[in-house]
């Protein structure tokens, strides 16, 4: 079935707004919601009169990953899903578009970034996040490797010593810790979070874009020179992931709403 607006977009001032808007699902990555992204964001690359962008999620949450109920997923389907192409044709792209775009891109991290969720936020330039949002690596917790390059993108914004129990433990992180980690821009409360990153992007449009975006290009030659091929890595790794008999379990408990009972296999 089609949702209707699962993806809003306004533009304000040279700021262009993306807005993921599944809320009763916590903005989980339903297909059609990611080639939703991929097409907004080209379009906000396109357009010249949009100078900066924000990503934002509607209701409560960010982003809760990939959608768990969808039918591609949730194993209904007879055979396993091939999670490498998955990532390959879908989220991967998204991640390298946000990379690249020679614009700002600010999260505005509302509530809860989970899974992918959490990788796009961490993929962006900037990260603003309300006081109530929370971080959570959920991937091993579903039977998963992280991925949308949060492997390396958590591994090199903070140290490897907390980023590695973040992704094995799938604990969720406060804003607040998440600040204190380094992650995270600024925290502000829910009420100010639109205006701060609405004042942020204007600042940066105000300013010497050129330069921003060759500094941006520079940033990523530094840090993320080598994000396809790791994005690649992922994949081929989630690819044996998505085939195991922990995540078909996994998915299986997160939808029945009960715990998981791993075999580690
Ligand atoms: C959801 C989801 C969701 C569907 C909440 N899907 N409905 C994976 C596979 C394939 C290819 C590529 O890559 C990936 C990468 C990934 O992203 S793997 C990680 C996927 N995400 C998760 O494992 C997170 C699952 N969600 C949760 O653990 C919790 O919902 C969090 C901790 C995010 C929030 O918990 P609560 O605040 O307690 O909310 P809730 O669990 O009650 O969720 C609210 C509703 O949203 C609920 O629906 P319902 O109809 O019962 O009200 C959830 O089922 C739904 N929802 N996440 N990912």
């Amino acid at each position: 079935m089609t949702e209707e607006n699962i993806l809003l977009i306004e533009k304000n001032s040279g700021v262009g707004t993306i807005t993921l808007n599944r809320p009763d699902k916590l903005n989980a990555f339903s297909d059609e919601l990611i080639f939703k992204l991929k097409d907004a964001l080209k379009e906000m690359e396109r357009d010249s009169a949009v100078k900066a962008v924000i990503i934002t999620g509607a209701g409560r949450g960010f982003c809760a990953g990939a959608d768990l109920a969808s039918r591609s997923i949730s194993m209904e389907s007879a055979q396993k899903p091939s999670l490498g192409t998955h990532l390959r044709h879908r989220l991967n792209p998204i991640a390298v578009k946000i990379r690249q775009m020679e614009k700002p891109i600010i999260a505005a991290v509302n509530g809860v970034a989970a899974g992918a969720g959490m990788s796009l936020a961490l993929v962006c330039d900037f990260r603003i996040a309300a006081e109530e949002a929370s971080f959570i690596q959920a991937f091993t917790k579903i039977g998963l490797v992280p991925d949308t390059g949060s492997t390396f993108l958590l591994s090199r914004l903070i140290a490897p010593t907390k980023s590695f129990e973040l992704m094995m433990l799938g604990d969720k992180l406060s804003s607040k810790e998440a600040f204190e980690l380094g992650l995270l821009n600024k925290v502000v409360p829910a009420a100010d979070l639109m205006k701060e990153c609405q004042a942020l992007a204007e600042r940066l449009i105000g300013g010497a874009t050129l330069a921003y975006a060759l500094t941006k290009r520079a940033y990523n030659r530094a840090v993320f020179h080598d994000i396809e091929e790791l994005l690649e890595y992922e994949a081929s790794l989630q690819e044996i992931a998505g085939r195991s008999d922990d995540f078909m379990e996994g998915v299986k408990a997160f939808n029945e709403k009960r715990q998981p009972a791993y075999k580690g296999r």
